[in-house]
């Protein structure tokens, strides 16, 4: 039986907080050891061998996953949120297993808390309907929930077919968190123009059927300080030393992509960039190695197979044109790989190319600054990432502009080693600065914000939040 942890900025984010408020995590029991896993009460304490919280499984149905997870959340609101060209596919049957799966989540969650007061904090955009059904079920939770992509504009929310209900269902949070200010005015508007309820733009605030649901931003990161100490230890260096190996020696410049195969990453433009700049710059022929590594994801959907045969056709084209002896510019490469391994990775790189079509925030920018301890190597990002609101410093490129990329390819190839170091510093404060803790110390406070009846156990529950959170 083996503990794998998924190539999902979700859960990288979650897990430290986890591990520090050693509360329970509701959640899919999808892995093909869970059920012998768990205990009589679906309970499975993690990791396995330095238990630190508890994960408590929920079970699905092939179909419902199928229609819920896959359908309506991934062809249906991914699409939707994220505006990349992709026509979101939305079918009845998947709704209503995205209903019942909701259902499901709120049982457990229900049982979980017994009855009493507890703090509720849900994730993403699979649940869009379970804040409504808590609430109405136990008023003495507090609930809030972030939505890791972006809220598209009204607009684009129109066509949601079952808008009102879902609306609905995210207004039975507390508080509800995206990465962005933007997202936060889109998703006001879209209330606003599309549900009744009075809307507080100001304050950011909305009031249904005397029920108010703070909207707020939360810029999400990663763990900084684990990362520079795990990005200096033992394993990293060995790491580097095998993909020297693999590489046939460092090449004299090494460009990274490290992604899900996912449409909205933005990763065939990045090709086609790296192909230009070996066109317009012949003195990078035979010397640079672009390296994108491109985990499988979501390979249920007809969208994502299709995306990973297309990576390998303009791989094999752009690798027809240019190779040369042993040389070949680009090298894909599936592996799912250990955090460490990717450390290393962005250690031995001359730059990362993070150009997302869009993308709620995107963490593999903020790896790859806290992995730089050398202060050396240059950001590549796009402008419609999160994450770009924040590291300015980066080189920022237009990721639907195969010659902007292309140029700033050349530009981070050229840098000058000052000017690198002093980019470098100023992303490395940002990330250092807003990092994981940060980030959910914001939640939790918000949310303690939100007032209760009196209650004794509600006090107790909110005490160990407080603390947890060094509140
Ligand atoms: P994702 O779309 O999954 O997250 P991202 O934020 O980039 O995107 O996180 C991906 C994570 O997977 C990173 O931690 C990365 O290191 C890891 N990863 C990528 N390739 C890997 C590989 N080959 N092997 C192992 N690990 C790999 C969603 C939103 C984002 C938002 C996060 C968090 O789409 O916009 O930043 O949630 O809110």
């Amino acid at each position: 039986m083996e503990c794998i942890q998924p190539a999902s900025g979700l859960t990288v984010a979650l897990d430290p907080i986890m591990r520090a408020t050693g509360g329970v995590w509701v959640a899919h029991g999808s892995g093909d050891a869970d059920r012998v896993s768990v205990d009589a009460r679906d309970h499975v304490a993690v990791p396995p061998e330095e238990p630190a919280y508890t994960l408590r499984r929920v079970w699905l149905s092939r179909e419902t996953e199928e229609r819920y997870y896959y359908g309506l959340a991934n062809e249906g609101l991914w699409p939707l949120c994220h505006i990349a060209f992709h026509r979101p596919v939305f079918r009845l049957r998947d709704w209503e297993s995205y209903r019942e799966a909701n259902q499901a989540f709120a049982e457990a969650v229900l049982e979980e808390a017994g009855g009493g007061p507890a703090f509720v904090f849900i994730q993403d955009y699979h649940f869009g309907l379970l804040p409504r059904i808590l609430k109405e079920r136990n008023p003495n939770l507090s609930i809030a929930q972030f939505w890791h992509i972006p809220w598209p504009n009204r607009e684009t929310f129109r066509v949601f077919p079952w808008k009102e209900e879902l609306l609905d269902g995210l207004l039975g949070n507390d508080l509800l968190g995206f990465h962005l200010r933007y997202h936060c005015a889109n998703f006001l508007e879209t209330v606003d123009r599309g549900l009744e309820a009075m809307v507080d733009t100001e304050h950011a605030d909305v009031w249904r059927g005397g029920k108010l649901t703070r909207v707020r931003p939360f810029p999400i990161s990663i763990d900084f300080e684990r990362h520079v100490q795990e990005a200096r230890g033992v394993a990293v260096a060995v790491h580097t030393e095998e993909w020297r190996r693999e590489l046939g020696g460092v090449p004299r410049f090494l460009g990274i992509g490290i992604d899900r195969a996912d449409y909205t990453k933005g990763i065939p433009d990045r090709l086609w960039a790296v192909d230009r700049l070996l066109e317009i710059c012949p003195e990078y022929r035979g010397k640079l190695v672009f390296l994108q590594v491109a985990v499988p994801s979501r390979t249920r959907i007809g969208e994502y197979q299709r995306l990973n045969q297309e990576l390998e056709n303009i791989t094999r084209e752009i690798n027809s044109r240019w190779a040369s002896g042993t040389w070949r510019p680009v090298i894909l490469c599936h592996r799912h790989l250990p955090q460490t391994e990717l450390m290393a990775l962005h250690r031995l790189s001359s730059f990362c190319m993070v150009t997302s079509l869009h993308d709620g925030m995107n963490l593999v920018a903020k790896e790859y600054v806290a992995s730089r301890t050398d202060e050396d190597g240059v950001l590549v990002l796009s402008n419609f990432t999160g994450a770009a609101r924040e590291l300015g410093s980066a080189l920022l490129v237009n990721p639907f502009s195969v010659d902007e990329m292309a140029d700033a390819l050349r530009r981070a190839l050229t840098m000058p080693r000052e000017e690198r170091r002093r980019r470098m510093r100023a992303l490395r404060r940002v990330v250092r600065e807003n990092n994981i803790y940060s980030w959910a110390v914001n939640v939790m406070r918000a949310i303690l914000e939100v007032e209760q009846p009196f209650c004794a156990s509600y006090e107790r529950e909110r005490d160990t939040l407080a603390m947890a959170a060094g509140l």
